[in-house]
């Protein structure tokens, strides 16, 4: 098989000696060690196509692969060795740019990063932003439909989409690379790859949408009590800033705490502790003085109203990097200091408090050592409610209570109409926990899906479903 393959993608387009290997076969956080039968690379979509043909016809699995930054081990082969890994990084040219159309056309390995400057170089915007925006690649956040820190005011990846070019599991390839905005000609089938984490097809390349440049950003970290004020804050700056408001992330101390300690060269944002931080941004049109100043005096109105204990104005592009560093850093550090157990939840936005309250009482209940880390996009109702493992705990231990800490916190967001995967997909993580929280129908429906359009069940098997 693997000269098949390399016959299609030559030797550039395999992975083979175990140094190379192992980084496609780890996941980000080190959780699943994966072996796969092979690692192959292709470059084109033809390449890509043809190597899934000849998988197919021999039923063997497919793990499509990105960035691997998944945090639920979406990426990962399973340990059985028969499974390839098919790993779109060197699919990553930029096909085209309309500045007219406010749209880009992209291969699916292009970097996150990289397509933040293609846009920026346009004059434009491609507003998805994520701590992993330097390695994730735009087919592993289609796939994710990745959140971010800009959903608030754009939407997650699915609303950034228009167009998309599929690999089939047969390996036919879907031309769907539309830049239309208004297509009402029957099911909208981009929507079933967007979110599949890699189970229905192997995206290729996509149509992206593209925003006006803001003029000014104004950022600023404001110090609150707790959610219930971070909420309060929200409803209060959205009244005076509308949409503007782009960024409204929550951070508890304990957050700021560990990207202090493990992060070199982060510092306090405030002279005093506080219980909890927002950071808040504003992107607009106006001059940044403008913009500074409405923000500061949309912060200044918050302080009177008792929902701000005190807040930093970024004054330079320097001081805003270190703010936003406070925030991205929080899952290296939290990783640097030790084992976690991620819950990556939403609810609405109103009853974050709520998750707040009622899922730590009972962790404390249960838990009295559990250090709670959660933190996040408070904005679009999604907290990731992280919990560390105390010093003295081994981690062995820690890990033996994972389920049963899952379901404390899974059973208050399932209580208050939430999900219990916000923005980073089901993976194998969450794969089984998803039968006890989603409506059978719905589970019965997305099987359906499946069985249409893989009827061998060869793409990414053991994932989502
Ligand atoms: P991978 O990890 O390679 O793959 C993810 C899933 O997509 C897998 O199921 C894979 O099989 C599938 N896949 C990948 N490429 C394709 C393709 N071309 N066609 C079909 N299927 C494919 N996520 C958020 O949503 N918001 C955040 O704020 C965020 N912050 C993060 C911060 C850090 C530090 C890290 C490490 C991760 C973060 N993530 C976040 C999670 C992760 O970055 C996202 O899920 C991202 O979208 C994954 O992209 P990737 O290219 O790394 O995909
Ligand atoms: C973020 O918002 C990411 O920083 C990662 O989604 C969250 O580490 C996590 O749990
Ligand atoms: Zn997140």
């Amino acid at each position: 098989m693997k000269e098949e393959l390399r016959a299609i993608v030559g030797d550039r387009g395999l992975v083979e000696t175990a140094h190379e290997r192992e980084p496609y076969e780890v996941d980000w956080r080190g959780q699943y060690h994966g072996k796969a039968a092979i690692i192959v690379r292709p470059a084109t979509t033809d390449e890509v196509s043809r190597v899934v043909q000849v998988l197919s016809e021999a039923r063997i699995a497919i793990v499509p692969q990105g960035g691997n930054t998944s945090m639920c081990g979406g990426a990962t082969p399973d340990g059985s060795g028969t499974q390839v890994i098919v790993n779109l990084s060197r699919m990553n040219k930029v096909r085209a740019v309309d500045p007219n159309n406010n749209t880009m056309t992209v291969e699916a390995g292009c970097v996150l990063a990289e397509l933040q400057r293609v846009a920026n170089d346009a004059g434009r915007l491609f507003p998805l932003s994520l701590g992993a925006e330097g390695s994730c690649e735009i087919g592993g956040n289609l796939s994710t439909n990745a959140g971010g820190t800009g959903v608030l005011r754009y939407g997650n990846t699915r609303e950034l989409v228009l167009g998309l070019e599929v690999v089939l599991p047969d390996g036919r390839v879907w031309e769907g690379l539309r830049g239309l905005r208004k297509d009402n000609t029957g099911y909208d089938l981009k929507h079933l790859f967007v979110g599949a984490e890699g189970t229905l097809g192997i995206i290729t390349a996509a149509v992206l949408k593209l925003f006006p440049k803001p003029r000014a950003m104004a950022t600023a970290m404001a110090a609150v009590d707790g959610p219930a004020q971070a909420v309060a804050l929200l409803g209060k700056l959205r009244e005076t800033c509308g949409d503007r408001i782009t960024a409204f992330e929550f951070l508890p101390r304990i957050c700021v705490d560990l990207v202090l300690t493990h992060i070199r060269g982060s510092r306090d944002p405030l002279p005093a502790r506080h219980p909890a931080y927002v950071l808040v941004e504003l992107s607009d049109n106006a001059e940044i003085a403008v913009a500074n100043a409405t923000l500061e005096e949309a912060l200044g109105g918050a302080v009177e109203a008792g929902l701000v204990r005190d807040a930093a104005l970024a004054a330079s592009e320097a001081q805003r990097l270190a703010l936003w560093g406070l925030r991205e850093n929080i899952s290296e550090a939290q990783k640097l200091d030790g084992v976690s157990i991620k819950h990556d939840v939403s609810v609405p936005v109103s009853r974050v408090p709520e998750l707040y309250e009622r899922a730590g009482k009972a962790l404390a209940e249960k838990y009295p050592d559990i250090r709670i880390v959660a933190f996040g996009h408070v904005g679009d109702g999604n907290i990731h409610y992280n919990c560390s493992k105390s010093e003295r705990q081994a981690a062995e231990d820690f890990f033996r209570q994972g389920a049963d800490v899952n379901h404390i916190v899974y059973d208050v967001v399932h209580a208050l109409g939430g999900s219990i995967s916000a923005e980073h997909g089901l993976g194998q993580l969450k794969r089984d926990e998803i039968k006890r929280y989603k409506d059978p129908l719905e589970l019965e429906l997305m099987r359906n899906i499946k069985k249409t359009l893989d009827p061998h069940g060869i793409m990414n098997p053991g994932k989502v479903l």
